[in-house]
């Protein structure tokens, strides 16, 4: 129980004349079906529009190097251990029977999408499978923390993971210890300070260098073939977009030399892209001011983020998608929750619990406005978000949450709901889809017809919005929430590159006489 069997793992061969295989690459034909809408007063002109692409996947599954920023935390802990614990194929014996390493909550290792019908019916592969993708087992795992402590003594103060099974990681995590980071007090929590005792000394520049040498040394010394760097530290309070220091490219690396307010994850983000490897933000600060996205746009690097959307925020992409799709308008939702872990210690303080709640609240918006029958132009619902911090009850986070909705004729519906989860054994997972998807991204290229090049897909790597509270993505291009819209993206995007059309659920060939 509990294992997804690699015995379920299968290899696909499209047999397609719109498919090759070359010794290094997949390449299919795809036709790209949109359609374009005019509106005049209440008329609407509504044309389908087709673009031929040409998707190309390079086959070559490159060994992956992940570096996290705040690699000693609970999550940094607890992915790590995890992955090494799949590794080993480590089972564990607790007071309701033996356990076995898994990947459950992976939209890739550990769920499944449908490439078509056979006798048997509808054939339903692992998501790892559609397309060659680096397994989480390989991952080499490296990173920075403020607190010192190696990562056996930092699992062990996680309290995240069965004490049976820690005991059997402990010899190999206490091997692992975090680089020395860059800690600015002012960005996180005044109560993390008695953490802090690995710390980078110098200017900005000095350190951003110092966590450049630091990527190229890991690169070197494990052997990897490309390193993608995740931020799972300490949520930040928001930085101001302030005109001349960060809202350029250049601005932003002056005012790295001159010692301006940069926080800590934005001088990761801007080392890191100096060093061409992706950066992803799991938590909710604004790290890619105007002038780090600039950066990566301009180096060609991806960037992804922000904040893992693990627990609460899911349901709530799902549910609303739920009402408003089915024509029940929301009105009010009141999300609560309590956790007392240090995330949660750190989030007690008002700016940091500031940035989460700002993560936390845009999230319906695109379901709310997908609805003009239901709410006019600018209504939205009311929309309230508390977080407590209460030791008591660890990793272990509650979150309670009341949905008050519209119903026909005046009347009302109201949804409430409890769930009580180990916050990093949601997060673990995220970690591990978002960096494996990143690596793929950057193994795919798209050329449209009639244009010479391939092109990678654009730097602010919006496929990655199923796993995040507030997806980044290109300027002026629409965010996407919804859970199952979000879903659709990344498998529609892969059937493309093995030139399968999208899937359309319309299964015409068994309603028909
Ligand atoms: P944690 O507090 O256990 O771990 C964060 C680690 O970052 C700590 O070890 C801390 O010493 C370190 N740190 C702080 N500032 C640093 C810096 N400048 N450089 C390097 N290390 C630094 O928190 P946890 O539970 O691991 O969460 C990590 C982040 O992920 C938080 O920002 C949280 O809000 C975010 N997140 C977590 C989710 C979850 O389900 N667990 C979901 C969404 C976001
Ligand atoms: C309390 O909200 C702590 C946070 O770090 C959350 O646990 C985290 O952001 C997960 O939030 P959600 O809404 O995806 O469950």
């Amino acid at each position: 129980a509990g294992e997804v069997s690699s015995a379920m793992s299968v290899n696909i061969h499209v047999n397609s004349p719109n498919v090759s295989y070359t010794d290094t690459h997949i390449v299919a034909q795809y036709p790209y079906h949109t359609t374009s809408v005019i509106r005049e007063g209440n008329n609407l002109t509504v044309t389908p529009k087709t673009t031929e692409m040409t998707f190309r996947t390079e086959k070559r599954v490159p060994r992956l190097g992940v570096m996290l920023v705040g690699w000693g935390g609970n999550n940094g802990t607890t992915v790590t251990a995890a992955v090494l614990a799949n590794k080993l194929g480590l089972t564990w014996r607790t007071k309701t029977g033996v356990k076995k390493a898994n990947y459950f909550g992976s939209l890739l290792q550990a769920s499944c999408v449908c490439v078509g019908s056979g006798p048997e019916g509808d054939v339903n592969v692992p998501f790892r499978d559609l397309l060659p993708m680096v397994h989480p087992d390989d991952i080499v795992f490296d990173g920075w923390d403020v607190s010192s402590m190696d990562l056996g003594c930092a699992m062990e103060r996680a309290q995240v993971l069965e004490w049976s099974l820690q005991e059997q990681l402990l010899p190999l995590m206490s091997r692992m210890k975090p680089r020395p980071s860059i800690y600015i007090p002012d960005f996180i929590a005044a109560n993390q300070e008695s953490r802090a005792d690995n710390v980078l000394p110098g200017t900005l520049a000095e350190q951003v260098e110092q966590i450049r040498a630091d990527i190229r040394d890991f690169h070197l010394s494990s052997g990897v073939d490309k390193v993608i760097v995740l931020w799972t530290a300490n949520t930040e309070r928001f930085c101001d977009i302030i005109p001349g220091v960060n809202d350029t490219a250049k601005n932003l690396l002056a005012a790295i030399k001159t010692g301006a307010e940069v926080s800590p994850s934005t001088l990761f983000a801007v080392a890191s892209i100096l060093e061409g490897c992706a950066y992803l933000n799991g938590s909710p600060q604004n790290t890619f001011v105007p002038g780090a996205i600039e950066l990566a746009i301009q180096k060609g690097v991806f960037i992804g983020g922000d904040d893992f959307k693990s627990g609460q925020t899911k349901i709530k992409s799902v549910l609303v998608d739920f009402l408003v799709s089915a024509g029940i308008k929301p009105t009010s939702i009141v999300s609560y929750n309590h956790l007392g872990n240090n995330d949660g210690k750190n989030l007690s303080a008002p700016q940091q619990f500031r940035s989460k709640e700002i993560s936390k609240s845009n999230v319906v918006d695109d379901m709310v406005q997908s609805n003009p029958i239901l709410y006019q132009p600018g209504e939205k619902p009311d929309h309230c978000v508390v977080i407590k911090y209460v030791p008591y009850v660890g990793d272990s986070k509650r979150a309670m949450d009341e949905y008050t909705s519209e119903i026909m004729m005046g009347g009302h519906n109201t949804i409430a709901m409890h769930n009580t989860c180990e916050d990093s054994l949601l997060a673990s997972p995220i970690i591990l889809d978002l960096v494996i998807l990143t690596e793929l991204c950057q193994r795919v290229t798209v050329r449209p017809q009639g244009e010479e090049d391939f092109q990678s897909f654009h730097s602010v790597l919006a496929l990655l919005s199923f796993l995040c509270k507030a997806p980044l993505v290109p300027k002026g291009t629409p965010v996407i929430n919804a859970f199952h819209r979000q879903r659709a993206c990344i498998e529609n995007v892969m059937r493309a590159c093995l030139g399968l059309p999208p899937q359309n659920h319309m299964l015409l060939e068994h309603k028909l006489q």
